[in-house]
């Protein structure tokens, strides 16, 4: 994973449980961080409703044991897993992130929603290797014709998995693009504003 900041990734690795360990206990000392809390630790004000709904979805992705608090640990396990994961543990993870009403499939409003939420969110940074007039329905359908293979319209875990593992722009597009990266730097951001 590439970084601007000259560090290796090992180095980042060495330094950056402390560094995450502090800025959590900091933000949040009772160790339980709750969903206004969460937007709050990650700077994220003023969102629309959908954007909203996006985070909460983030969040319940992140609170494994379903609470409805994301502890030290939660929060770990998923900032590695971003970072250092296997790519199967990633691709769960999106799948997870994607299937919002948590039904095991993907649909296609499901997928809409989220690829609409992510172009308002990083507006300004186009899709990575789609055209820029590409609209977020006309992406939705490409996903959809390309991957959902037996065409019933949901995507399983298994089309998903495969079909974005064998599918670099959807790869891309999905996953990469859709990933915490922004979230993590802006914490290695604040770390080496601290050192
Ligand atoms: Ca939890
Ligand atoms: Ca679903
Ligand atoms: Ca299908």
């Amino acid at each position: 994973m590439g970084n601007s900041n000259g560090l290796t990734v090992e180095e980042l690795q060495a330094c950056e449980s402390y560094h995450w360990y502090k800025k959590f206990m900091t933000e949040c000392p009772s160790g339980l961080l709750t969903f206004y809390e969460f937007k709050k630790f990650f700077g994220l004000r003023n969102l629309s409703e959908a954007s909203d709904a996006y985070i909460m979805t983030m969040f319940k992705t992140f609170d494994l044991n379903n609470d409805g608090f994301i502890d030290f640990m939660e929060y770990m396990a998923a900032l590695s897993l971003v970072l250092k994961g296997e790519v199967q543990q990633k691709l769960r993870w999106y799948f997870k992130l994607y299937d919002i009403d948590r039904s095991g499939c993907i649909d296609r409003e499901e997928l809409l929603m989220m690829i609409k939420v992510r172009m308002s969110l990083q507006s300004v940074r186009a899709i990575n290797g789609l055209p820029s007039e590409m609209s977020a329905e006309d992406f939705a359908n490409m996903v959809f014709e390309k991957i959902d293979l037996n065409g019933d319209g949901e995507l399983s875990f298994k089309e998903f998995v495969e079909g974005v593992q064998s599918d670099d722009t959807l790869r891309k597009t999905l996953t990469e693009t859709l990933d915490l990266t922004h979230i993590v730097q802006k914490i290695q951001g604040d770390m080496m504003s601290n050192s």
